[in-house]
């Protein structure tokens, strides 16, 4: 029998905290909750002029909502904002125990069902077991009255029924694991620095493209998909340009008032992608491209990043007027391969912009010590003559120095 899997149906509250409603805001966890393999069924909307310290919203509102989902079982509500744990808990109460989840809760599922490596998967237990731990307070019974579903489920999911002591434990196990694993990145960051390896980094808001980009780049195969963080993971991948290696990483994506604890689970693997030569910032240029480009910026301020970026405005291949749009922007659209090789010239200027040609005079005995340094040049001409190998080459200003016994 092939019995496919209930979805779990999802209805939001929607706080408004100013006097103009933020659709994005509101759109965008419809495209979370969908993320989430789970089916959007409705929203309230609550215009929140003084938040009430135990259930966030009104009294009156909660028993309107109560009053719509009478006799409607099985829907989880979502609260699109944070919740303190007694506020999760009083507004489920006040819900005739419907099981409640916040903005967090929502978003760490995604995060759950999305880690691959070991690495993303210790990332996501630890913040999950972080964002669960003072819900768990003498709440034993609240907790397993959730059942199933969304904040269930992911890594951390046997350690939900365990108590308090043991999650603790684990939480310092999780960031000690953790932490070993950032000095190992640390250490191969540093290797391949000696190794002069250009790198550079796909930054940006969720569902801009940066996947797509990598795909079109450097023919990988990553997934990408229409949806919010379908990457966790990183991944690397070489791309020649003009006998330039560079090493391209894509990462996770960035979304609007993403809490700061869910920045921070991520802060390492984040970190050593931040720390290139080059990011470019992706952003959809048919969507809110200034929002998603101002998130990105404050994360990246956040988090100290000050590397020079070059402005990718992905998905443009039916742009018609660029006025709009910041006067460096790159337009490029990563489905049709529109603009990849201005791109990619743009990128190899950015390195090239220190480098001088020169020509090398290598004599034939010593073809194997020029062999330690051929990696920090870009050969360009090779001339097999009597007394010696003559190349052509361009080199960075900062490994001129090395090459020095072969200047011709
Ligand atoms: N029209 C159009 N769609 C694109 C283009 N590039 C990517 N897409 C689509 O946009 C969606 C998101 O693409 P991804 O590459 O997964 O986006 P991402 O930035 O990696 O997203 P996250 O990993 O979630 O941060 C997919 O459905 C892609 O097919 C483009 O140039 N034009
Ligand atoms: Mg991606």
């Amino acid at each position: 029998m092939n019995r496919e899997k209930q979805r779990e149906i999802v209805y939001m509250i929607q706080p408004i905290a100013g006097d103009t409603e933020d659709r994005t805001e509101h759109d965008e966890a419809v495209s979370l909750i969908e993320s989430a393999d789970a089916e959007y069924a409705g929203t309230i909307c609550q215009r929140v002029r003084e938040i009430n310290p135990s259930t966030y919203i009104g009294g009156g509102k909660l028993q309107a909502l109560r009053d719509r989902l009478e006799g409607l079982e099985d829907i989880t509500v979502l609260f699109n904002g944070e919740l303190t744990p007694s506020q999760t808990l009083h507004i489920s109460a006040a819900l005739g125990d419907r099981k409640v989840i916040d903005r967090t809760t929502l978003i760490l599922d995604i995060f759950a069902k999305r880690a691959k490596s070991s690495e993303g998967k210790l990332q996501v237990e630890l913040a999950q077991l972080k964002h669960i731990y003072p819900r768990l307070k003498g709440k034993g019974a609240a907790l397993s009255k959730l059942g199933g579903g969304i904040g269930t489920r992911g890594p951390g999911e046997t350690q939900l029924e365990t108590d308090r002591r043991h999650i603790r434990l684990r939480i310092r196990y999780l960031e000690e694991k953790l932490a070993s694993l950032a000095s190992r990145r640390e250490l191969l960051t540093s290797r391949r620095e000696k190794d002069g390896m250009h790198t550079v980094s796909l930054i940006g808001y969720t569902n801009t493209g940066k996947s797509t980009l990598l795909n079109a780049l450097t023919d990988a195969n990553v997934y990408a998909a229409d949806r919010l963080f379908a990457t966790l993971d990183p991944t690397s991948r070489l791309l020649t340009l003009d006998g330039t290696p560079v090493i391209l990483t894509d990462t996770v994506g960035f979304l609007h008032s993403l809490p700061h604890h869910l920045i921070d689970a991520f802060r390492s693997t984040l970190e050593s992608a931040l720390h290139c030569d080059l990011a470019l910032i992706v952003c959809d240029a048919a969507g809110d491209f200034g929002r998603q480009l101002e998130t990105t910026l404050s994360v990246l301020r956040d988090m100290g990043c000050k590397a020079p970026y070059l402005l990718v405005m992905n998905k443009s291949e039916d742009l018609r007027d660029t006025t709009a749009y910041p006067h460096e922007s790159i337009f490029v659209s990563a489905k049709t391969g529109l603009g990849l090789d201005f791109l990619k010239e743009k990128i190899l200027q950015f390195f090239r912009r220190d480098t001088v040609s020169v020509q090398l005079k290598i004599p034939y005995e010593k073809l194997s010590e020029y062999g330690k340094l051929k990696q920090y040049a870009i050969e360009k001409t090779f001339d097999y003559r009597d007394d010696a190998l003559y190349v052509n080459a361009v080199i960075e200003n900062k490994f001129l120095l090395r090459f020095s016994p072969f200047f011709a």
